[in-house]
């Protein structure tokens, strides 16, 4: 079939919105029809030509959601007409990490993923007959995909596929981060670096657990109205301190914080998570992602002296099973989508919403097809 998309046919290219092939499922996998998409920051990370495995040409895109239209061979869970979330983390239930219990970093695809194709091997997208990689699995900036049937969560019909799109990816690893990967208790003290679109998830995560003290952290002033509705009790400015900003943090909160976590994908802003994080107990949390080659760095006697420094893809969220009920907590009121949607974008002006990003005027742009 013929669908659009907006085409990475080069990095550091703003992206072509053409009419691209895209053959149909083969078994294991569903053909569907993506309605929205968000962009993501890791989105831009790969097209600025960061991401040292970013292939290229590709078809972006890894926050959609949309409807079954066809399903291939084999498939047993998912028929025509079932509104899903794509999922760059699949969940297939049977290989050695999802029976693990320990991690959500199911292997079963995941070689071919990293090489933008399908578990065959090939593409099912083509341009004037070249072949187009896939990107995470998912590739949600074609209004129509193909892909494995354990990389899609089944949601509930009445979800509004241009917010539950956020679920794919932001409101997932950001919540998830706070109660899969830390697991928060309430009364804890937190620190949050980074109050963008992970970021203030995390926050509304804290506070979902009943955090006591949740203090935001970034070096622009404009995220504060926002993250304060999400439950930031502090904010600090690294720019409008004086003096040494872990020293800071570590007397805001009481000698430490139990949890902190960084979503700048900086690494010096890593070490000040966790060197931020308390004597003894504190765990941080790495979300961002850096770009190629670069290196954390601590003291090793910080982790001697009891911090742990882990790191969180997807928020450890199993898809098949967790995406399903953060799309209940936000049909229940539970949690807010609808006030970090700040933009919506026809695909058309797709490369808009990269723009608003980079420039830091939104939380997240949404695509709709
Ligand atoms: P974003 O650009 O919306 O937000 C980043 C925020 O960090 C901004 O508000 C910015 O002002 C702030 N910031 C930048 N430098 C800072 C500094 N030195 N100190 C304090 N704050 C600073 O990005 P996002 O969409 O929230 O994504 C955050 C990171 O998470 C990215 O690296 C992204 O690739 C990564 N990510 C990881 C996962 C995962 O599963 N681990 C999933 C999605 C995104
Ligand atoms: O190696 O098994 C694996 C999985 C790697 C992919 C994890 C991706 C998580 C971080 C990237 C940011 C997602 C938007
Ligand atoms: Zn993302
Ligand atoms: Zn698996």
């Amino acid at each position: 079939m013929k669908t659009r998309a907006a085409v990475a046919f080069e990095a550091k290219k703003p992206l072509e919105i053409v009419e691209v092939d895209l053959e149909g499922p083969r078994a294991g996998e569903v053909l569907v029809e993506v309605k929205a998409t968000g962009i993501c920051h890791t989105d831009y990370y790969t097209l600025s030509g960061a991401d040292s495995e970013g292939l290229f040409p590709s078809i972006l895109g890894h926050e959609g959601a949309g409807v079954v239209m066809e399903v291939g061979p084999g498939v047993t869970t998912l028929k025509p007409g079932d509104h899903v979330i794509p999922l760059y983390t699949p969940e297939c239930r049977e290989c050695d990490y999802c029976l693990s219990r320990k991690t959500n970093l199911c292997q079963k695809i995941r070689l071919t993923q990293g090489r933008g194709v399908m578990p065959d091997g090939t593409s099912r997208f083509s341009h004037k007959g070249k072949p187009l990689y896939h990107y995470m699995g998912t590739s949600t900036f074609s209004n129509h995909i193909v892909v494995p049937e354990i990389a899609l969560a089944k949601i509930r019909s009445d979800a509004p596929f241009d917010k539950v799109c956020y679920i794919g990816c932001g409101v997932t690893t950001g919540i998830g981060a706070v109660i899969w990967t830390a697991k928060v208790e309430a009364g804890a003290t937190v620190v949050v670096f980074g109050l963008g679109g992970i970021g203030l998830n995390v926050i509304q995560g804290a506070r979902m657990v009943g955090a006591s003290q949740i203090v935001g952290v970034d070096i622009n002033p404009g995220k504060v109205p926002l993250a304060t509705k999400f439950g930031m009790t502090h904010f600090v400015n690294p720019k409008d301190v004086q003096g040494d900003i872990v020293a800071h943090l570590v007397e805001l909160t009481g000698g430490g914080a139990d949890y902190s976590f960084d979503c700048t994908g900086n690494v010096k802003v890593m070490r000040q998570a966790l060197e931020c994080a308390h004597k003894g107990w504190g765990q941080s949390i790495i979300i961002g992602v850096a770009a190629a080659g670069e290196e954390i760095m601590t003291r090793p006697f910080q982790l001697v002296t009891g911090r742990v420094w882990k790191g969180t893809a997807f928020g450890g969220a199993r898809g098949r099973t967790d995406v399903p009920k953060i799309v209940d907590w936000y049909m229940d009121g539970r949690v807010n989508i609808d006030d970090l949607i700040t933009h919506k974008l026809p695909l058309e002006r797709i490369n808009e919403g990269f723009e608003l990003m980079h420039e830091g005027k939104s939380i997240r742009s949404v695509v709709e097809f």
